[in-house]
């Protein structure tokens, strides 16, 4: 349950953020499968609530489940179906964002994105169906309130409602079952895994009974036999809580959020960060085992200063920074990289807070969700910031793709900002975040020829569109990166040379 069963030597998923499941499935033929990407996390698949006209269908309408009817407004069933299908036929897995740590939240009936009714004041959700005696109750729960008071107390932080949320109980062999079928119904039609939302809400024993009686991974959609779901659990662990990240190592990867918050904070430079540091980048600042880490930049809650991180996370709106932030996650051999792909909306900060935090994916007068165009250049329209299709990280994914096994090897730094390594004898790269010039030769312990730097540009019809770099038949080359740059890195490996 730790391999994301990746075809091939591909190495990194994107989460593609709110998107139709028919721009994903065109996604995957025409970008993901080409550039040697490995997989997508979607957004939630089953049928949600609908938040309006206060707020206006904002994106964690998703987030509260009305039933595991696969209608949203990412799309019907039928197009999730052939959406596996066409991203498994192009070498690129599906992973569904799973919300099964409860239900909905607000007062009152109403009629779900599927057209399923409930009442969460009544916990009905015949869609399922759910009854009240499916969810946590004063039994369960030692709050007064019903409500999670006390994060350092594992028994609220299980059993009582996470922001008002109905939360269901996974001891009772109904929900099981329930969550069972849905997740089985899903590898049915090929999905390689799950994102376990809030899994920090639900013990991991019972995760556990779930996950045991999973079936295997279908041999007709490509995987080999015996293949389990990948499950990857969102346990937000900044260190310092009786539940840790180490809990659910057990039974699945589980997302190392001290990994995005300190990228933020070498990289700006905060509390006297330099980028020297991450010369033991992983265990060795406390992060969760290699194999069970996975690791991003941002996700869709930090990246609006939601759930953790303290303006120190970085994000597309810092572009130089978030390249560099990305580049090294995707350099260094630590976890298993996932890329964030955002939609632009306009922030708005009153009193130090984004008060436009809520606002959901673009969309035309009706709330339809609008599809991702794509401009020549590669990058999208529509309001889609499509992160993972800008030059310097695609060409990054290719470069964990082609550096995967090897070791780092070959470690310099100035002492301050400015680090380079290899992998293996496959790849090299060199940052300079340091405001003076980077300009010094280096062993990169690659094979002699002229390389293609991957950041200032890409190799098309035998020549390259960015830098030359001459690796000599010593293996040394010769490195000159500018301050004032935008992008303040070299990299190069042996399937961009000329
Ligand atoms: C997650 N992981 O553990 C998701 O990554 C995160 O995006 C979800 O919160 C959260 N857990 C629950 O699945 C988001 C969003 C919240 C929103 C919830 C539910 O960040 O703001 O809460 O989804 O839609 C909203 C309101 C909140 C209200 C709640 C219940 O913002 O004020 O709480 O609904 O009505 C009373
Ligand atoms: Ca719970």
């Amino acid at each position: 349950q730790h391999d994301p069963h990746f075809v091939g030597n591909r190495t990194v998923m994107v989460h593609l953020f709110e998107w139709r499941w028919n721009d994903i499935a065109e996604e995957c033929e025409r970008f993901l499968g080409p550039y040697g990407y490995g997989g997508v996390q979607t957004s939630p698949a089953n049928e949600n609530i609908v938040l309006f006209p206060n707020p206006q269908r904002p994106w964690y309408e998703r987030y509260q489940p009305v039933s595991y009817k696969l209608e949203t407004r990412s799309g019907t069933e039928q197009e999730f179906q052939s959406m596996v299908r066409r991203c498994n036929n192009v070498g690129v897995r599906i992973y569904v964002d799973a919300v099964i740590n409860h239900m909905t939240s607000p007062a009152g009936r109403g009629v779900g994105t599927g057209g399923s009714s409930y009442d969460s004041e009544a916990l009905d959700y015949p869609g399922v169906p759910f009854t009240s005696s499916d969810f946590n109750g004063p039994n369960e729960c030692p709050t007064r309130s019903g409500g999670i008071e006390d994060f350092f107390d594992p028994v609220q932080c299980r059993n009582c409602k996470l922001l008002e949320l109905k939360d269901l109980n996974q001891r009772l062999e109904h929900v099981r079952e329930r969550i069972i079928e849905f997740f089985n119904r899903l590898i049915g039609y090929g999905v390689a895994g799950f994102r376990i939302d809030a899994a920090k809400h639900v013990w991991p024993e019972d995760l556990k009974v779930i996950f045991d009686r999973l079936n295997n991974l279908p041999t007709d959609h490509g995987f080999p036999s015996g293949a389990r779901a990948f499950v990857v659990q969102e346990v937000i662990d900044n260190g310092g809580e009786p539940i840790t990240g180490g809990d659910y190592a057990g039974t699945g990867r589980v997302t190392e959020f001290k990994a995005s918050q300190h990228i933020g904070d070498v990289i700006r430079q905060n509390n006297g960060q330099l980028l020297q540091y991450v010369r033991n980048w992983g265990e060795g600042w406390d992060f969760l085992p290699d194999e069970h880490a996975l690791v991003f930049v941002d996700n869709h809650d930090n990246q609006r200063g939601i759930g953790t991180g303290n303006g120190q996370i970085l994000t597309f709106r810092v572009s130089s920074m978030y390249k560099m932030g990305t580049a090294f996650f995707l350099a260094w051999p630590y976890g298993l990289t996932r890329i964030m792909s955002s939609y632009y909306w306009d922030q708005d900060f009153q009193n130090g807070k984004d008060i436009n935090d809520w606002i959901g994916p673009p969309h035309d007068s009706n709330f339809n969700t609008l599809p991702v165009t794509v401009n020549p250049d590669l990058t999208c329209g529509n309001g889609w910031v499509c992160e993972h299709r800008w030059r310097q990280i695609y060409n990054m994914a290719r470069f964990r793709n082609v550096a995967k096994g090897t070791p780092v090897v070959g470690w310099w730094t100035n002492y301050s900002n400015q680090i380079a390594f290899s992998r293996g004898n496959r790849a090299f790269i060199a940052f300079n975040n340091d405001d003076f010039v980077l300009d010094r030769t280096f062993s990169t312990g690659l094979p002699g020829g002229i390389y293609c730097d991957v950041i200032t540009g890409y190799l098309e019809g035998g020549t390259c569109t960015g830098k030359f770099i001459t690796v000599g038949n010593d293996g040394n080359a010769q490195i000159y990166i500018s301050e004032a740059e935008e992008d303040r890195i070299i990299a190069i490996h042996v399937e961009a040379k000329l």
